[in-house]
């Protein structure tokens, strides 16, 4: 009898040795904060995640660029230290090249189209191409269309934003969008921004209204101009190491997590844009709302010819022809 109860005990413990060990962390890091839209995003996709694989797999997120900047944090998955990061295309195209036709200025219209085209066959072949570099494109979330603040003057028209120091993403084809209108790019990691910002190393930089919320960069600009100059897609990516392990039914899972943050993260973007201007105005910033939209097109037209150059005439149509 002393003898069944015992092995009774033993099976017991083994279980749930066998059940607390099955759980696995997914290290995923962003660059803002955990209530921003990255969080957001990175959240739901955490929990669904979680949900989908029976809790098999769980997340420890590392908001506010806590493990570095995004160029950093993509290079970390591609090397297997960091498991997945949620992150804008910005410096994607450095390991992608191909994705950094989506970094064009005015080449989306609105978000409706921003958004098909990522949804749609584009998206997924531009994603096709992640796993040959060493990454794993579980799907597009969103950073948002981006707008121009610095501390010197209200933009209004491309020749009001000529000589200003402007900080971009290392992305190269934002850095010949505004050398081609007269700003001298400074490319630097998201990180360092802030400081660069406060101590004038820099006079402006340029960003979605979600990501000048969040960051707090009312304290340390008083012009925002609505440039909506280039829409900022973001995506989730995973290292083939986690990737690799995963069996078909939570390669699903991972995906269909990555859609439903993706959607959360979208929403967000929206909720931020409609309460985020009085938000921001009311932090001190002078909102420029009335920007020349053709006139700063029309400067850019001499750099459009060169990106038809670099990705193709017909491809950049493709993305435009889309409904
Ligand atoms: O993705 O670097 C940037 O300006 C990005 O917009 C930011 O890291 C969020």
């Amino acid at each position: 009898m002393k003898a069944l109860h015992l092995s009774l005990i033993a099976a017991a413990g083994a279980l749930v040795c066998v059940t607390a060990t099955a759980q696995t962390t997914i290290k995923i890091g962003y660059a803002t904060s955990p209530q921003s839209h990255y969080g957001v995003g990175s959240t739901v996709f955490c929990d669904e995640v979680e949900k989908r694989t029976s809790g098999r797999y769980k997340c420890q997120q590392f908001a506010n660029s806590a493990l570095g900047g995004e160029r950093e944090m993509i290079e970390a998955v591609q090397l297997g230290t960091l498991d997945v990061v949620n992150t804008s295309t910005g410096p994607v195209g450095n390991f992608v090249p191909e994705v950094n036709i989506v970094d064009i200025p005015f080449l989306f219209r609105d978000y409706d189209h921003a958004r098909k085209v990522m949804d749609g066959a584009i998206g997924d072949e531009l994603r096709a191409k992640f796993p040959a570099k060493g990454l794993i494109a579980l799907g597009w979330t969103e950073n948002g269309f981006r707008h121009i603040t610095n501390s010197k003057r209200s933009i209004v028209k491309p020749e009001d934003a000529r000589g200003l120091k402007i900080r971009t993403m290392q992305n190269k084809v934002h850095i010949e969008a505004f050398q081609s209108i007269g700003i001298q790019p400074t490319p630097m990691a998201f990180p360092e921004l802030f400081t660069a910002l406060q101590q004038g190393t820099v006079d402006g930089q340029e960003n979605p209204i979600p990501v000048i919320l969040s960051a707090k960069f009312a304290q340390v600009q008083k012009n925002l101009s609505l440039t909506g100059h280039v829409y900022s897609p973001a995506l989730l990516l995973m290292s083939p190491a986690v990737w690799n392990k995963l069996s078909d039914a939570d390669k699903k899972a991972f995906t269909e997590a990555a859609k439903a943050g993706g959607a959360a993260q979208r929403k967000k973007v929206n909720d931020d844009e409609q309460s985020g201007i009085d938000e921001l105005r009311k932090a001190g910033m002078n909102v420029v709302t009335t920007v020349d939209g053709n006139a700063f097109r029309a400067a850019m037209t001499p750099v459009w010819a060169d990106f038809a150059k670099q990705f193709g005439a017909d491809n950049i149509r493709r993305i435009q022809d889309v409904k």
